[in-house]
């Protein structure tokens, strides 16, 4: 099939679910093609079979804010024309899907009929799409949406909630190839250049949004290193930095913290990772903490969201109350305190992370374009 995927190309959990997505069509020999702003974060693959094409802004100066979504409804018409795509898979509903809506509809008076799926990500209902500027935009885009899929039950009902909805809605979780989390000899890991003396390694890794509480994650690093000897590594960038480099010179723990950035291929950090934080506000899922089991790291996170269909709480790690920094510290080292327990954990969580093997995701994707495609 040709397929034309829909993205945000940063740094961001949707992006990264759309591009992997791709990538692994187009290995079961799609033709995949992405369309976005930018070259997309996780897009390192070349193969015959994988298309980007760029939708380019018009600057001109009577536009205070340029028409974003305007340009990618134009280049979704010229690429489904020219590239005779069969479907658009569009992910984050703002302003994808009202995008692919119009599109359709242009194409429709160019007598070309193609079917759009579009799957919410989560801060696209959850955070966004309540603003009541956007409301009725995204209410109308997924009740006209051919198909529209979402990354957990939590999200699900989080948009049943919120927004009145006459469409089906079809729970397809993220997924993971574990063999990119494997670890192995000719893959860098540099586990005593960060924990020289053998101390534990603790990792977290997001956009530092405020939803992500990464406050919390230096408050429950400072109760856990003054038990046991840790390092903690804090991967990614964004709003909050500043707050957090403030909060580690206040809490004296600066140098047992490194920041290391945006990171492009996390598995290098989480090969020699022994816990991992996600004390979010609210997940949708938290992709972040599925590569951190796929790499056999257990999780202490919030039981928001759809964490909790994520990390198995006292299997693959354990879930805590938002805000509940004793709570997750306790946990945390309770994991750590001994190696057998930290062995156990370590293999539980990989155990766990198979329920979301692409293997097991990728078909129902594809039954889902198949569908579509083939509707009279
Ligand atoms: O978490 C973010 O701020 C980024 C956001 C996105 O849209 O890229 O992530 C959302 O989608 C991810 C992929 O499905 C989920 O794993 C994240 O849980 C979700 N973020 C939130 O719900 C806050």
């Amino acid at each position: 099939m040709k397929i034309g995927i829909v993205l945000y190309p940063t740094y961001g959990g949707s992006g990264i679910v759309a591009t992997e997505l791709g990538k692994e069509l187009a290995k079961k020999g799609h033709e995949v093609h992405f369309i976005t702003y930018a070259q997309p974060v996780r897009l390192d693959l070349y193969q015959a079979n994988i298309f980007y094409h760029e939708v380019a802004i018009f600057d001109y100066p009577l536009f205070d804010y340029q028409p974003y979504e305007l340009a990618l409804t134009s280049k979704l018409v010229d690429v489904t024309i020219h590239e005779n795509l069969d479907i658009l898979h569009v992910h984050y509903a703002i302003p994808h899907a009202s995008a692919a809506y119009f599109a359709q509809q242009i194409l429709r008076s160019k007598s070309i009929e193609i079917p759009f799926i579009t799957t919410l990500h989560g801060t696209d209902i959850t955070l966004v799409g309540k603003d009541p500027s956007f409301e009725p935009v995204i209410t109308f885009s997924i009740n006209n949406s051919n198909a529209v899929t979402v990354v957990s039950e939590s999200l699900k009902q989080d948009t049943l909630n919120h927004f009145d909805i006459t469409n089906d809605i079809q729970v397809i979780p993220n997924f993971i190839r574990h063999s990119n989390y494997e670890r192995s000899s000719d893959k860098k890991c540099l586990r005593s250049e960060f924990a020289p003396n053998g101390e534990a390694t603790i990792t977290h890794i997001s956009n530092f949004r405020k939803v992500k509480r990464v406050q919390d994650v230096l408050r429950i690093f400072k109760k856990i290193s003054e038990k046991i000897p840790a390092k903690l590594l804090l991967v990614g960038d964004g709003p909050e930095r500043m707050y957090l480099e403030q909060l580690c010179r206040e809490l004296g723990i600066c140098n047992d913290v490194k920041m290391v950035g945006k990171i492009q291929n996390v598995s290098e950090v989480l090969c020699h990772t022994d816990l991992f934080l996600l004390p979010s506000q609210t997940e949708s899922f938290g992709l972040s903490a599925l590569e951190a089991l796929a790499s056999s790291v257990p999780v202490i996170s919030t039981n928001s969201g759809g964490l909790p269909e994520v990390n198995k709480d006292g299997y693959s790690g354990y879930l805590s109350d938002v805000g509940d920094i004793d709570d997750m510290a306790k946990k945390g080292i309770s994991i750590l305190k001994d190696p057998a327990t930290l062995a156990r954990f370590k293999k539980q969580a990989y155990a766990h992370s198979l329920n979301f093997s692409i293997e097991a995701i990728l078909p129902q994707y594809e039954a889902l374009y198949y569908k579509l495609t083939h509707a009279a």
